[in-house]
Order: C-alpha cells, then sequence, then structure tokens
C-alpha cells in the first residue's frame, strides 16, 4: 500500500440537516442545495451522495421529461462546481406505497411502485454520471415475525435487484445492510447477508455493498472486521463512516466520536486493504447534534474528516514491528497497551 496514497470524500445534503427528531421539530432554519454544494466544496470534499429526492425532489410527481430536465440541470451545477455524484439511492420509505415494505410490501402494487421508483433512481444515477446504486432497504423486514412471509421475501427482494441490474447493463448495486430501525428486524442485517443475496441474483459481479460503521455496530460487529470481510470479496464499493455509541436509536455520530480506537480500527482496515484504489469515496453519514447552532452546523462533517486524516496517520506510524514481536510472544496485554499508547500520542 502507498504511503501516499490520498482519499476522497463526500457527504450527503441530508447530512447538513435541521435537527428534527421523533420526539421534537427542527432546531435549524433549512438551507438551500446550492449553499450545501458551496460549502461541500470549501471544506475539501470531493463528492456529493443523493437520494432520487435529493437529485429532483418530489421526484414520484414529475413526468420523465421534467426528471430530465432537473437532473441535467443538478448535473451542470456539480459540473461546474467540480463535484461529482457519488451514488443515488432510492429513497423507498417515505411514500404511503411502502409502509409495509417496498421489496417486500405484501401488496403487489406496493411492491410494483417500488421497483419502478428505482429503475428511475437509475436513469437519475445515468444523467449524473454515476454508475453505483445504493440500497438501503429500509422497511425490507418485519415488526412482527408472523406479519410477512420472510422466505418469500427473499425471492421479492432477488427480482427487485434483478429488474434493475436488468433496467441497466452497467450499474452496480451496493446494498447497505442495519439491522433494525425502523423495522424491528431487517432481513438483510449485515455484509455477509448482502453478500450472499448477491450471489442469488442474475448478475452476482454487479451487486457488492456500503459498509456504515453505525449499523454494523447495531448489529453487534466490529465495522473494521465487516471492511475486511467485504474487501476479501472486492466488494466495498462505498462507506458510511460514522460513530455509534451502543445499541440504541441509530446516532449517526461524528467519526470516532464514540470509540476512538472502533474508529481506528476501520481505518487500519481501508489502508491494508487499498480502499479507494478503484475510486471509491470516503462518505461520513453524520448528522449534527440537535443542540447544534447554525454557526457551527459543518463541524460534524469537518471534524470527522480531520480525524479520519489524523487516524490515517496513526495507522502509518504504528509499531508494526513491536505490535508483530508482542503478537509472536502472545503478549496481547502489552499488544492492547501499545495501541493505547499510539493513539494517545506523546
Ligand atoms: C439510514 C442511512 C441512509 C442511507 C442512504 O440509516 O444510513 O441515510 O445511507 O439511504
Ligand atoms: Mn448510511
Amino acid at each position: 500500500m502507498s504511503q501516499n496514497r490520498s482519499y476522497k470524500f463526500c457527504f450527503g445534503p441530508w447530512n447538513i440537516s435541521e435537527g428534527q427528531d421523533p420526539y421534537g421539530p427542527t432546531t435549524r432554519p433549512p438551507q438551500s442545495f446550492d449553499w450545501k454544494l458551496a460549502k461541500l466544496k470549501k471544506l475539501g470534499f470531493d463528492a456529493m451522495m443523493f437520494h432520487d429526492d435529493d437529485a429532483v425532489p418530489d421526484i414520484d410527481a414529475k413526468s420523465a421529461a421534467q426528471v430530465r430536465k432537473e437532473t441535467r440541470e443538478l448535473k451542470k451545477k456539480l459540473s461546474d462546481a467540480g463535484v461529482a455524484a457519488e451514488m443515488v439511492a432510492p429513497r423507498l420509505w417515505f411514500d404511503p406505497r411502502t409502509i409495509d415494505g417496498g421489496y417486500t410490501s405484501n401488496d403487489p402494487k406496493c411492491r410494483r411502485y417500488a421497483i419502478e421508483r428505482s429503475l428511475r433512481c437509475i436513469d437519475v444515477a445515468n444523467q449524473l454520471g454515476t454508475d453505483l446504486i445504493v440500497l438501503w432497504f429500509a422497511r425490507e423486514g418485519s415488526y412482527i415475525r408472523e406479519a410477512k412471509n420472510a422466505r418469500r421475501c427473499v425471492d421479492q427482494l432477488v427480482t427487485a435487484l434483478d429488474r434493475m441490474l436488468a433496467h441497466d447493463k452497467t450499474i452496480r448495486l451496493s446494498i447497505e445492510p442495519k439491522p433494525n430501525e425502523p423495522m424491528d428486524h431487517a432481513y438483510i442485517p449485515t455484509i455477509g447477508h448482502a453478500l450472499a443475496i448477491a450471489q442469488l441474483t442474475r448478475d452476482p459481479k454487479r451487486v457488492g455493498c456500503l459498509i456504515e460503521s453505525a449499523h454494523a455496530i447495531l448489529a453487534g460487529l466490529d465495522p473494521a472486521d465487516e471492511i475486511d470481510f467485504a474487501m476479501s470479496f472486492g466488494k466495498l464499493w462505498s462507506l458510511h463512516l460514522n460513530d455509534q455509541n451502543g445499541l440504541k436509536f441509530d446516532q449517526d455520530k461524528p467519526f470516532g466520536s464514540a470509540n476512538l480506537r472502533v474508529a481506528f480500527n476501520q481505518v487500519r482496515a481501508l489502508e491494508r486493504n487499498g480502499y479507494g484504489r478503484h475510486g471509491e469515496y470516503v462518505c461520513f453519514d453524520v448528522h449534527p447534534f440537535r443542540t447544534t447552532k447554525p454557526a457551527h452546523w459543518l463541524a460534524h462533517l469537518s471534524n470527522s474528516r480531520r480525524t479520519f486524516l489524523k487516524l490515517v496517520k496513526k495507522s502509518r506510524t504504528y509499531p508494526e514491528k513491536q505490535a508483530q514481536a508482542l503478537i509472536a510472544d502472545r503478549d496481547y496485554a502489552a499488544l492492547d497497551q501499545l495501541v493505547i499508547e499510539h493513539l494517545l500520542g506523546k
């Protein structure tokens, strides 16, 4: 791995959020897309990630011609700013037709809507110049076990993936697993599940994954191990770094905020596998704390990037020889302390 390798960074418009949570309204006034794009550039980020309706607001209400026109305008804005579109994700969890799931809804009309919306999302991605579609299967799961036939749901997920793969021969589907929230249990809770379902599709090569640190932690897993696993298959096509303090609601904390050592190990895993070598971006799916004042609104993004880059340095200066000697001696107590002191610095 080249020590000079640098990373490219990305976030989405939803990461400059207004502070609403299930118990209270917004705490900051909304900002325009143009403002967010200008800030992204100024903070040293290279790309923006999109939901289909971040790209074309109210996409369901618009004709194909109107969607094309608005996507063209967005593409021009991005090109003028020198910012790439990293991915587009169909937002399948807002519409009343996805109340009981998108691809796995018990209602065939609703399943059809979910697939048609996803095909539109692919067209938007094409026009924005990215071949990456991210699928967070928000409501593809159950509130109560008996409500759905999980076996049939797996078939329905494969059908949906196959329809997307057939719609466009060049797009790649990146599944972003999350074990719960909004559902009690999701059908694709981990990277193992994502890579396994890829094998059931018509073109497994074009189905990969996206790891979000918080989602792995919610599944009781170490995100660094998830990174190594996905990268063993050459299937880690995107990444949402953030942090999560144990098994609670999805917190989307700044990277390294809850557990610096877990963050360090994710960076080490990315370094040893050469993440980014094929153009992959490091995206931060982080949110400001609800208490954040508008004046400090971007700190969670610049801080995450800053922490990441500091951890890259820590990874590249890790006392590897000493660590190897301790491993050979099976002295893990000393190894543990070596890591702690390396992170603490002088
Ligand atoms: C949800 C989540 C989403 C996806 C994109 O927890 O992480 O923002 O990353 O749809
Ligand atoms: Mn995410």
